[in-house]
C-alpha cells in the first residue's frame, strides 16, 4: 500500500494512526502542501480533488485502486483488517462513534483547511491576527460540544478502553489546536484522551514530528 501523505495534514495523520493500529506496512509518498504538489497534474490524476490523503492499493486479494477521503480509507482498512476493531459492536454504538468522528472531520476540519486559510489571507486580505481568530473560533465551536459529550464517561479513550475511529479523528485535531496555541484549559476530558492516545506507539509513530 502507498499512502500519499503530508506530515501536517490532519486527514493523513488520521490514516497513519489507523494503519499503525492495524499493523499494516505501507509506503509513504510525501505530497508537499506547502509546495502545492497536491494541486499539480500528476497528483490530481490520482485524486482529482487535489486533497491529501489518498491510499493506493494493489493487492491480489483486495484488488487495485486509489481511495481518497480519510474516513473512507479508515473504514476500508477496518473491513480488510478487522482486528483491532475501530468501531464498536452494536449499530447504536457505531453510530455514536461515527457521529463524533464526523463532528471533527466534517464540521470542524474543513473550516480551518489550508485552502480556506489561504483564501481568507489572499483573496479576502485578512490579517494574520484575524486568521488566528478565525482558526480559534472554529476550533472552540467544535471542541466545546466534544468536551461535553465525552465528559459523560471516564473511559481512557473516547468510547471505551481501546482507541477507535473517534480518537483517530480527535487527536490530529488536538495537534492542530496545540500548533495554533489554543488554550486547552476548558477541555480537560479531551486533554486526558489526548494523553492516553499519545502513550500508544501507533499514535506516536503517526505524529507529524515522527515523519
Ligand atoms: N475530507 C477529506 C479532507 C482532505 C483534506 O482537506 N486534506 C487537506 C490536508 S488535511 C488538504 O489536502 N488540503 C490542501 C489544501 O487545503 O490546499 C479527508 O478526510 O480526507
Amino acid at each position: 500500500m502507498k499512502l500519499y501523505d503530508y506530515v501536517r495534514s490532519s486527514a493523513a495523520y488520521r490514516v497513519r494512526i489507523a494503519l499503525n493500529l492495524k499493523g499494516v506496512v505501507y509506503e509513504a509518498i510525501p505530497i508537499s502542501l506547502l509546495d502545492g504538489i497536491h494541486q499539480g497534474d500528476s497528483y490530481r490524476a490520482l485524486n482529482p480533488t487535489g486533497l491529501v490523503p489518498s491510499l493506493a492499493i494493489d493487492d491480489q486479494g483486495s484488488g487495485k485502486g486509489i481511495i481518497g477521503q480519510s474516513l473512507a480509507i479508515i473504514e476500508y482498512l477496518d473491513e480488510c483488517y478487522p482486528e483491532p476493531a475501530l468501531l464498536p459492536a452494536t449499530p447504536l454504538e457505531r453510530a455514536r462513534v461515527r457521529a463524533l468522528a464526523l463532528q471533527v472531520a466534517c464540521d470542524m476540519h474543513p473550516l480551518n483547511n489550508l485552502r480556506v486559510l489561504k483564501y481568507l489571507t489572499g483573496e479576502l486580505g485578512i490579517s494574520e491576527a484575524q486568521k488566528t481568530a478565525w482558526y480559534h473560533h472554529w476550533l472552540k465551536q467544535g471542541l466545546a460540544p466534544l468536551e461535553q459529550q465525552l465528559s459523560a464517561s471516564d473511559t481512557p479513550f473516547c468510547c471505551g478502553d481501546t482507541p477507535g475511529l473517534a480518537d483517530i479523528c480527535l487527536i490530529p485535531q488536538l495537534y492542530n489546536a496545540h500548533r495554533f496555541k489554543l488554550d486547552m484549559n476548558p477541555y480537560p476530558r479531551l486533554v486526558a484522551i489526548d494523553r492516553a492516545c499519545n502513550r500508544l506507539e501507533a499514535f506516536q509513530r503517526a505524529h507529524p514530528d515522527q515523519q
